[in-house]
């Protein structure tokens, strides 16, 4: 049995995370200040130990490393929006946290999976995007996740074992609609639920790779795994997690509606400022060397989500 820290256990993709890593036997110790995520999100569990603080409290964060086997970094403000509106206080959590969570992993020798952003990659210049792909981010939050990766990769050369796993547009049941920070799928699936407008920034052939919930967290299961295996000495890696699948936003409007069998009806206002046109990863890369691959379809997904709301 092993022990793990997942910062940010108690957001969405956190506590998916410990879910799976607790079915699987492990013990979990989740470090989060519920600024977004919240205890109940998490399952009532022996081998669970919920710790409530900030990833910047360098002293808290080595005394929950120094048991453990590795650590699933996912403590973040996770919104581009919110970046721009509180500029300092993200840059302290997703830069200055990244870093802390990174060095203490270093000092207390145990490897790191870090949840970056497909946002480190600003406008695509090709799709799929590569991860060797230009990397040229738009928001505070896209720079301060390339910062981590980048940090990440200096400390592989002082010791350090870490993947930063670039994850496209995350969806599935725990994501908060309410919020106006929230993914297009929440906000649809919960419009669809109330009996509509769905309503699509644009002209909706804007594309994105949707990928469930439940197939990140494979992702990095299988990113650990690869880690725990590598030989001695640093290690760093950067990993596309995505479906590999281009879908446009009107017909995910489409499948939304069908999938939550709404009356609601589809909308169009204007085209969000900067909005980013397509967005597409490859997949390649964490197929060859972690032996990933996305299996749920677009349609199963939002089926699964619609049966959780
Ligand atoms: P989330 O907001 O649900 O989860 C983030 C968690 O971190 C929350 O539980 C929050 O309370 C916690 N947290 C925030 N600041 C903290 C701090 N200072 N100390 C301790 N805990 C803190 O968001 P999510 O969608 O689950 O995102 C998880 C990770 O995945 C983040 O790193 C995010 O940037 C990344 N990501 C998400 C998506 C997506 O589509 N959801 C896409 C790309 C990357
Ligand atoms: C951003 C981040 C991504 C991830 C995601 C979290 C970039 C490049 N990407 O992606 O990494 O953090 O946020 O959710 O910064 N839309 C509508 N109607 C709505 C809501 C959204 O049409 O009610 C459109 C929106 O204009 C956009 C698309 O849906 O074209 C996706 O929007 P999003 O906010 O879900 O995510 P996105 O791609 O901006």
């Amino acid at each position: 049995m092993r022990t793990w820290l997942v910062t940010g256990g108690a957001g969405f993709i956190g506590s998916w995370l410990v879910e799976r890593l607790l079915a699987a036997g492990d013990s979990v110790r989740v470090l989060d200040d519920f600024s977004t995520g919240t205890p109940d999100n998490l399952p009532r569990h022996d081998g669970l130990r919920i710790i409530e603080g900030d990833i910047c409290d360098t002293g808290l964060v080595a005394s929950h490393m120094a048991d453990c086997d590795g650590c699933f970094h996912l403590a973040a403000v996770a919104s581009v929006v919110r970046s721009f509106e509180d500029w300092a206080e993200t840059h302290r959590v997703n830069a200055l946290g990244t870093v802390t969570v990174l060095e203490q992993a270093l000092r207390a020798g145990i490897p790191v999976v870090a949840a970056s952003s497909a946002a480190v990659y600003g406008i695509p210049t090709a799709v799929p995007q590569e991860e060797d792909a230009q990397v040229d981010p738009l928001s505070p939050y896209g720079l301060d996740k390339l910062a981590g990766e980048r940090h990440a990769q200096l400390m592989a050369g002082h010791g350090l074992k870490a993947c930063a796993m670039r994850f496209f547009n995350v969806y599935g049941p725990r994501q908060d609609p309410k919020s106006p920070y929230s993914g297009v799928i929440s906000i649809f699936a919960d419009r669809a639920l109330q009996g509509g407008p769905l309503v699509i920034d644009g002209a909706g052939d804007q594309t994105r790779d949707f990928i469930y919930v439940t197939d990140v967290t494979a992702a990095l299961v299988l990113a650990m795994r690869f880690l725990m295996q590598a030989g001695t000495g640093g290690r760093f890696e950067v990993f596309n997690v995505c479906g590999g699948t281009e879908t446009s936003i009107s017909t995910l409007a489409a499948a939304v509606i069908a999938a939550t069998e709404s009356p609601a009806d589809i909308e169009y206002g204007p085209a969000r400022t900067g909005d980013i046109p397509r967005s597409l990863g490859a997949p390649a890369r964490a197929a060859a060397r972690l032996g990933f691959r996305a299996d749920t379809p677009l349609e199963q997904g939002l089926r699964s989500l619609a049966a959780a709301l």
